[in-house]
């Protein structure tokens, strides 16, 4: 199987691959029961500091399922707890911000720390996966995206109709920009430090941009990701730009960069593809509800995506956003197997 470590890199640069490579958003944590087992003994955060308990949730899924590559365990919100807000992951009521950021002043007060201060339980779990990993699957390190981060910052947890963010977006037009400033600085500083730790690629999530129609993204997003992922190529190691919700903004963001653009389910592959130009790399797209279908359906679902996708160079197989915490595991092995061997070539 010495094209295994190879699939997805390939993939990423648009270099022909044996057969389509596959990994799962969210594939370390949520829905397996050792994650559960783990999570039962020890708080959210605290897996996420310590490097050791990182790295085997890291690994759990690649020790059960045939996917082309690992991501890291840790969480996009880790990158914000030292500049100062005070973060913490609720029991049931997801991320909380307890200091959220709404004017400029706040903006100016937040605490500039390097990653390799702030965060080095990340890059030390980094290591300890590189080792155990060596060269068998490779290592997907992240970031949220500047948006997406701003999001958490501004409404001090999730939301549904942005309102503290785009009226601080429309009524501070300066301090929005600082704020998207700090936050590409604070990013591509956390991604080198992962980059030079080992990861091997690096996912952007922009999950929540979609929220935007695409004159917004033009004014409030798009040069901040041009600037943060025009410093990450840099690096040398393939960007994937991922975003849900993005079918109007998918040309802005091929604009703004990466190797690969992520897409979720509510656009047709072929069809975004075309859009998008041959030029860039595609990764998913099936609905991760799909995986509460019967096996044979799955079967059905990834035959129809890999179709839209012709056998093109440059398709990573991937669900269109996260992995559901009640999705059946038997389900997951079944999907990565048919994404194998239905694409084989
Ligand atoms: O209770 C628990 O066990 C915590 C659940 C959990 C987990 C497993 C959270 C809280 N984060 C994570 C890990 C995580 N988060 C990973 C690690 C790799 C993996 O799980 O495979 C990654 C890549 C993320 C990224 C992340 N965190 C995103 C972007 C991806 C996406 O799903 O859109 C976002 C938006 C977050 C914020 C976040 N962290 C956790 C929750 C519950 C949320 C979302 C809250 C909301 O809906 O606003």
């Amino acid at each position: 199987m010495s094209d295994v470590p190879a699939r997805f890199l390939r993939a990423c640069r648009r270099e022909p691959t044996d057969c389509t490579p596959v990994w799962l958003m969210r594939q370390a944590g949520r829905f397996l029961p050792e994650y559960r087992a783990l999570r039962a003994r020890h708080g959210f955060l605290e897996l996420c500091k310590t490097p050791p308990l990182a790295a085997e949730v890291t690994l759990l899924p690649i020790r059960r399922f045939a996917v082309d590559a690992a991501i890291l365990f840790a969480d996009i919100l880790l990158i914000l707890e030292p500049m100062g807000v005070g973060l913490e992951f609720a029991k049931g009521d997801g991320p909380v911000i307890h200091r959220p950021v709404r004017t400029r002043a706040d903006v100016e007060r937040l605490a500039r720390v390097p990653a390799s201060v702030a965060l080095p339980f990340v890059l030390e779990a980094i290591h300890l996966v590189r080792a155990e990993l060596g060269d068998r699957v490779p290592l997907i390190g992240f970031a949220g995206a500047p948006f997406t981060l701003a999001s958490y910052l501004i409404e001090g947890r999730g939301s549904r109709h942005y309102v503290h963010t785009k009226t601080l977006m429309y009524r501070e037009p300066q301090a929005w920009h600082a704020l998207m400033e700090r936050l590409v600085e604070a990013t591509v500083d956390y991604v080198r430090a992962q980059v030079a730790a080992g990861v091997e690629a690096v996912q952007l999530f922009d999950s929540w941009v979609g929220c935007l129609g695409p004159d917004d993204y033009r004014t409030y997003v798009l040069p901040h990701m041009r600037a943060a992922l025009g410093a990450i190529v840099q690096t040398g190691v393939p960007v994937i730009h991922f975003g849900t919700g993005t079918g109007a903004l998918l040309e802005l963001m091929r604009a703004a960069g990466g190797d690969v653009i992520g897409l979720d389910w509510r656009v047709d592959l072929a069809e975004a593809w075309g859009r998008l130009g041959a030029d860039v790399g595609v990764q998913g797209n099936l609905d991760p509800v799909a995986l509460f279908a019967p096996p044979d359906e799955i079967h059905r679902q990834v035959a129809r995506i890999l179709e839209r996708a012709g056998g093109r160079r440059g398709h990573i197989f991937n669900l269109g956003h996260g992995v559901l915490p009640e999705t059946p595991v038997a389900h997951v092995a079944a999907l990565i197997d048919a994404v194998h061997e239905l694409s084989a070539r």
